[in-house]
């Protein structure tokens, strides 16, 4: 969400949750009872907007800003919604997964649903790689909400299990992603965030600084 946002360069004021806290979690709960992050308030309009896919969908139609994530074109539209979800629930689902479970106890782990997950990135990274042959962005010809959704998933992934030798367009466009200034300044931001990351000693050096 936040990429989107300096995207366009719409002001807002940034509010951050302490999952770990349990009257921060409630707050959340108040406003979206799934209690997930992001929510959007839009005090202006009244509205609550959950799901960083619809967040981003919403700004886009009410406060547009200068830069557009949705391709003009109605079935490169389609194309941007089919590669956030696949960004959201066949990339950053597996990371989660995986990340989950590394900060159980060991008695709760589930090796096994492990296992699939990593497997499911390896599927996704094979289809990453042929989707990029060609391409500079994930849907349409401009940066967009795919993008939005592939740089943080494919951040952390390539963290937890690194992409595998072969894979140049998915490399390459991991690469334009974290060239892309919105990118970096989030990957900035998160740096202090970077050591509640249960693989942080795996971030590579040339983003600790
Ligand atoms: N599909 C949702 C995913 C949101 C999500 O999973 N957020 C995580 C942080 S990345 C969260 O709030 N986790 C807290 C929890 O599950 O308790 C979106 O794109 O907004």
């Amino acid at each position: 969400m936040l990429i989107a946002l300096y995207e366009k360069g719409t002001p807002f004021e940034a509010r951050t949750v302490d999952l770990g806290d349990a009257g921060a979690r409630a707050g959340l709960a108040a406003l979206w009872p799934l209690g997930k992050i992001p929510v959007l308030r839009d005090e202006e309009r009244g509205a609550t907007i959950p799901e960083t896919s619809i967040i981003i969908e919403y700004v886009e139609r009410h406060y547009p800003g200068a830069a557009p994530l949705f391709p003009e074109d109605p079935d490169a539209r389609l194309e941007a919604r089919l590669w956030d979800r696949i960004y959201d629930q066949y990339v950053q689902g597996p990371l989660q997964k995986i990340v989950i479970d590394r900060i159980r106890p060991e008695d709760g782990r589930d090796p096994a649903g492990v296992a699939e997950a990593r497997a499911a990135l390896a599927t996704a990274y094979a289809m990453i790689e042929r989707r990029m042959a060609g391409r500079t962005w994930a849907a349409g010809e401009a940066f967009g909400l795919a993008d939005c959704a592939a740089a943080p998933a494919l951040f952390y992934t390539g963290i937890v299990e690194p992409f595998p030798p072969g894979h140049s367009n998915l490399a390459a466009y991991f690469e334009r992603l974290m060239a892309r200034p919105s990118v970096a300044r989030v990957i900035a931001e998160a740096r202090p965030y970077f050591p509640m990351f249960p693989f942080n000693e795996a971030i590579p050096a040339r983003f600790l600084a």
